[in-house]
């Protein structure tokens, strides 16, 4: 394979973000590779649509089962696909699990990264050329925040093992630029999600609540904290800015986020509001979703970014409402018909 070529390894190709991102990248002629984890079941929902694809492609999309866990496997698919720029975006991504298993959550998105930097600093040592590499934080590392807005220079304080094990994959990735000339970037990304946001995560959970309620599929949603506020974009936005941080001459640390904040509340308003509904008549607490120590408020500041990359972020937050709103609505019809033929479950491929 030619060093010339445009080639990108995504760890984490499967979740919401690596599949925008892989979509990103075949767009702009990247040939694709991505890490996937053996389940016995299939995993691979979110990028179904461009695997298909290739098969009228030159080959672009290569999926290879490896894992977080397994840094021989790492180091061997970084010697065998020889890319030109790696996307770490593999993680035990959700910060309430994070609680339950917070060694299982240390290992994957902590020392997971320790081990693919360690890949890529043998590779580059022993062939002599430069990987770039992006990593993906996140503003949960800001935690309990010392500062408002949040921006590269606030100081972190995590409030869960998540957050604890983001502020080391982030400083393993500065100390690797630092120590060994890593072209590694931090993207320090604030929540960002979409219609394929994964199902336990708030937002998604109230959208498709809300359309399962209003076609009679589901009575009530049961939420935790709803005073919470986070700084929500649209995931399909922000898998650009990674792309143009790897771009950069120089690795360096960037806040992405649209700079607004809004509560769990108000997403629930606007999101059932839409809908013709009232949120208060259908949203029940359930202590069990609370955490042991929250995160009360994000709002980040990414004028950085918006200098040095020329990023701005492209769907507002009504933007996303709707987004996720339709798609949603969508996915309950389907079900519908599926309950009225018959089927059990609703959705059983989805
Ligand atoms: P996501 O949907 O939860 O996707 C996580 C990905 O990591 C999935 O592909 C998952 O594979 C993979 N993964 C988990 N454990 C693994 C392991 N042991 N080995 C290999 N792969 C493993 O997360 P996302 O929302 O796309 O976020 C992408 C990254 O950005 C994550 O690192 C997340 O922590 C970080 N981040 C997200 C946000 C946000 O708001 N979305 C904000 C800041 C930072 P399976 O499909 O097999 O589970
Ligand atoms: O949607 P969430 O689970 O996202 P959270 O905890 O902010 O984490 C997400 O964003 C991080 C970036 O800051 C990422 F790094 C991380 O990987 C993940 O993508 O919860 C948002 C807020 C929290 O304050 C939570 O307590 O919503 C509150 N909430 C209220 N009821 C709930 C619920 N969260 C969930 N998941 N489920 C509830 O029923």
């Amino acid at each position: 394979m030619s060093i010339n070529a445009k080639r990108a390894l995504v760890t984490g190709i499967t979740g919401q973000d690596g599949s925008y991102l892989a979509e990103f990248l075949l767009d702009r002629g990247y040939e694709v590779h991505g890490l996937v984890r053996r389940s016995s079941t299939f995993g691979t929902q979110r990028i179904e649509h461009l695997y298909r694809d290739i098969h009228e492609m030159e080959r672009p999309l290569v999926l290879h089962h490896g894992d977080m866990a397994d840094g021989n496997g790492l180091a061997r698919l970084i010697r065998e696909i020889r890319p030109t720029e790696v996307y770490n975006l593999a993680a035990q991504s959700h910060v309430r699990v994070s609680f339950d298993q917070p060694a299982y959550t240390a290992d994957v998105t902590a020392v997971g990264t320790l081990r693919l930097l360690e890949a890529i600093r043998d590779f580059q040592d022993a062939v002599g050329y430069q990987i770039r590499f992006y990593q993906a934080s996140s503003s949960e590392m800001y935690g309990k925040v010392l500062e408002t807005p949040q921006s590269e220079s606030t100081p972190f304080y995590p409030r869960s093992p998540y957050g604890v094990a983001k502020l080391y994959a982030h400083w393993i990735t500065i100390n690797y630029r630092e120590s060994y000339g890593i072209h590694g970037s931090c993207g320090i990304l604030f929540n960002h999600e979409s219609p394929r946001r994964g199902e336990t995560f708030v937002t998604r959970k109230i959208t498709r609540a809300a359309a399962r309620i209003k076609l009679g599929l589901q009575k009530k949603l049961y939420l935790g904290n709803l005073d919470a506020k986070r700084d929500w974009g649209f995931a399909g936005d922000y898998v650009e800015a990674m792309w143009l941080m790897l771009q950069q001459d120089e690795p360096d640390d960037y806040v992405i986020s649209t700079d607004e904040t809004h509560s769990v509340r108000e997403f629930s308003e606007k999101v059932f509001g839409r809908l013709g509904l009232n949120y208060s008549d259908f949203i029940e607490i359930d202590p069990r979703y609370f955490r042991p120590a929250e995160v009360e408020l994000l709002l980040g500041n990414s004028q950085k970014a918006r200098k040095k990359l020329a990023w701005q972020p492209r769907v507002s937050f009504d933007g996303l409402v709707d987004l996720m709103v339709d798609s949603d609505l969508a996915l309950a019809r389907k079900e519908q018909v599926l309950l009225a033929a018959g089927h059990e479950t609703g959705l059983p491929n989805r």
